[in-house]
């Protein structure tokens, strides 16, 4: 499975590029829908977008749900995400195998668009589906190439008047559990192939619009400018200390310049912050001191409060694991979307050796790996069979 997945969307500066309703993106819907075509499982892919893989009814409610994602940040690992979702078939694998039928119907899921990496919204897919995020603001972004969600929509041949919350499809949801790479090096610490999820800290993006005057780089006094790029250098400066003092994260990882001309002062700098930290009251204060560093007031584009994950599923799942251990997440994921909306929702972390992620090396061993199939494997029969 990883070998067919091996090629597909390669970013140019190394890693993947696999941004929502790209090629790439296509092809790996048409991967998932082969696989599940491969076991017999129906498919179907909601109005938001996600892509379901049902053994048993999808209509029948309470079912166990596994997945992930298969998009990616720009220059991504090939972990995050995939495998979640590669595990997830590979369990299904199993429990086919052993020949009896779930009393309650299980599911793969791929999640749409949990990156942002396009558009800008992380968990587009599920935040649609819950109706955490509204179908015209989600339809109306645009990418870096002034192409909205809903022209790419058109082009990949989706239906722009469904598209939005699924109550249907959410509903069918009893429990969802998303098994992830670690994206840090606890597990590594902890010298465990294998960990379960406590808590994801509460993490946002903000954009700040910082607006100059455009003039001649070569022919403007230093003292007549109004130029953007300084506030913008205050403001990365402004970020790593608010984050300091915080004992939060904070980072500037995209710009925009306008003109972004080597010899022009630019008219205009778009600094994109992503902030988090252990409770959501840290973020808001890191952002309000950045904004009042540099005097502008910040556009949230996208806000998840800090979940911590229901308590009996979690230790229901260290229990039937023999006690691996527990550990928080300062990276997002659409189980913390689920939880947030009050479904029962878990997750498995496999070790990462060097904690990279959101890059090129990123890395999980194979050995882990599958000892992150035979756990959801066990979980699965735990939560499916009764
Ligand atoms: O954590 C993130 O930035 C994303 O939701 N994976
Ligand atoms: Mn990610
Ligand atoms: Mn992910």
């Amino acid at each position: 499975m990883w070998s067919d997945l091996a090629d597909v969307g390669r970013a140019p500066a190394g890693g993947y590029r696999r941004f929502v309703w790209s090629d790439a993106d296509l092809t790996l819907r048409n991967w998932f829908v082969q696989q599940a075509n491969d076991r017999g499982l129906g498919v179907r892919e909601d109005r938001a977008g996600n892509l379901w893989a049902w053994w048993g009814d999808p209509t029948a409610g309470d079912a166990v749900v596994t997945g992930s994602h298969l998009d990616s940040v720009p220059s991504g690992g090939a972990f995050d995400g995939p495998l979640g979702v590669v595990s997830g078939f590979l369990a299904v694998d199993r429990l086919l195998e052993a020949g009896t039928m779930p009393d309650r119907p299980i599911a793969v899921v791929a999640f749409s668009d949990e990156e942002g990496g396009r558009y800008g919204i992380a968990c587009g897919g599920s935040r649609l589906l819950t109706g955490a995020l509204a179908p015209d603001r989600a339809l109306a972004l645009r990418d870096d190439d002034g192409l909205t969600q809903a022209e790419a929509l058109r082009a990949a041949g989706r239906d722009l008047a469904s598209f939005g919350a699924d109550p249907e499809a959410l509903g069918a949801i009893g429990t969802f559990v998303e098994l992830h790479v670690e994206q840090g090096r606890g597990l590594v610490d902890l010298d465990a192939p294998v960990g379960v999820a406590s808590a994801i800290r509460g993490h946002g993006r903000w954009r700040f619009d910082l607006l100059g005057r455009p003039d001649h780089a070569g022919t403007t006094r230093l003292e007549d400018r109004d130029d953007p790029m300084l506030t913008q250098a205050r403001l990365v400066l402004a970020a790593r200390e608010a984050a300091q003092r915080h004992g939060a994260v904070a980072t500037v990882g995209r710009v925009r310049v306008e003109p972004n001309a080597v010899n022009a002062i630019p008219s205009r700098v778009q600094a994109w912050v992503d902030a988090r930290a252990d409770d959501d009251a840290t973020v808001r204060a890191v952002i309000a001191d950045i904004a009042n560093a540099v005097g502008v007031g910040a556009d949230e584009e996208s806000w998840t409060a800090r979940v911590d994950f229901e308590p009996v599923l979690r230790d229901r799942l260290v229990t039937t694991l023999d006690g691996v251990p527990v550990l928080p997440t300062g990276a997002g994921h659409d189980a913390g979307i689920l939880a947030s909306v009050g479904i029962p929702a878990a997750m498995l972390f496999v070790r990462n050796p060097t904690g990279v992620s959101h890059a090129p090396d990123e890395f999980a061993e194979a050995a882990d790996c599958l000892a992150g199939v035979d756990a959801l494997t066990t979980v699965l029969r735990d939560l499916a069979w009764v």
